[in-house]
């Protein structure tokens, strides 16, 4: 089965959208996979979640946020060929406008009973990373994401405000509080459906309330001559500081982040 003939691929990316992603901080492009690529993908997608080690995410008092797989694209083929997607690091990189390679991907899943809102924050200040103009996440849906299965919400534009070095360890509304009166854009997604965000955009997502596990691979691809910026002797570091087999100040010039799209 294909796609609709109306699917947007890198070469068809209109200026409209660059503009509309570079303003906001996000972008939603439906139909990236195609029905049986999305089958494929769930498939493989449940057998990992069944068979490895998962990762927790709670909010102490509310309950679980998510529950992930790291590097998921080391498990599989299929999910190696998902990170990796022409499609999608296409169209990541038309965003960026520049080479870009990965610099992660996680296996996401929202359980179906006791889980909670995944909280307002914003991912560069977590990755250790330095030189990068232009950092973003694919989130890609392999069930349906409506509302109320805990689709994503970002706030436009608040990918521009400073950036504080504490970022990650605290609220955005603490971090400026004036963003508390800025729209929020509930972005429901079909099966097979992506948004880019960019790593500075202030985002959350809802819990899931329905009886389906909501499940998503989520891939940050970085500037392809970025370099390893771990945080500082004595800083706190956050969980996705370790690096190995790459020395600090340098590229991540290795198989683990290999380059992507154009450049891959
Ligand atoms: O999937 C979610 O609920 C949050 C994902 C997220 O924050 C991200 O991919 O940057």
């Amino acid at each position: 089965m294909t796609n609709s003939i109306n699917t947007v691929t890198s070469q068809t990316l209109s200026s409209d959208v660059l503009e509309s992603y570079r303003s906001r901080g996000y972008v939603r492009i439906p139909s990236v996979l195609s029905v049986d690529e999305v089958a494929q993908c769930l498939a493989d997608a449940q057998e990992q979640l069944e068979r490895h080690e998962k990762l927790s995410w709670d909010t102490p008092g509310e309950g679980n946020v998510m529950d992930w797989i790291a590097e998921p694209e080391a498990k599989s083929a299929v999910m190696r060929r998902l990170a990796l997607h022409p499609g999608i690091t296409g169209i990541a990189e038309r965003l960026a406008g520049r080479p870009l390679r990965m610099f992660k991907s996680e296996l996401l899943r929202k359980r179906t009973t006791g889980g909670t809102r995944t909280p307002l924050h914003i991912d560069a200040p977590a990755f250790p990373i330095a030189g990068s103009a232009s950092t973003l996440t694919a989130w890609v849906a392999l069930v349906d994401v409506p509302v109320e299965r805990g689709c994503l919400t970002f706030i436009p534009g608040s990918h521009e405000l400073p950036q504080r070095e504490d970022a990650w360890f605290i609220d955005p509304f603490d971090a400026h509080p004036e963003l508390r009166w800025w729209p929020q854009v509930t972005v429901p997604l079909r099966a097979g459906d992506c948004t880019f965000h960019d790593a500075r955009l202030v985002h959350s997502a809802g819990a899931n309330e329905t009886e389906t596990a909501r499940i998503s691979l989520a891939t940050v691809y970085m500037d392809a001559a970025a370099t390893y910026n771990p945080a500082p002797a004595g800083a706190e570091p956050t969980y996705q500081d370790e690096v190995p087999g790459i020395e600090p100040g340098q590229p991540f010039d290795t198989d683990r982040y290999p380059l992507i799209g154009a450049t891959g």
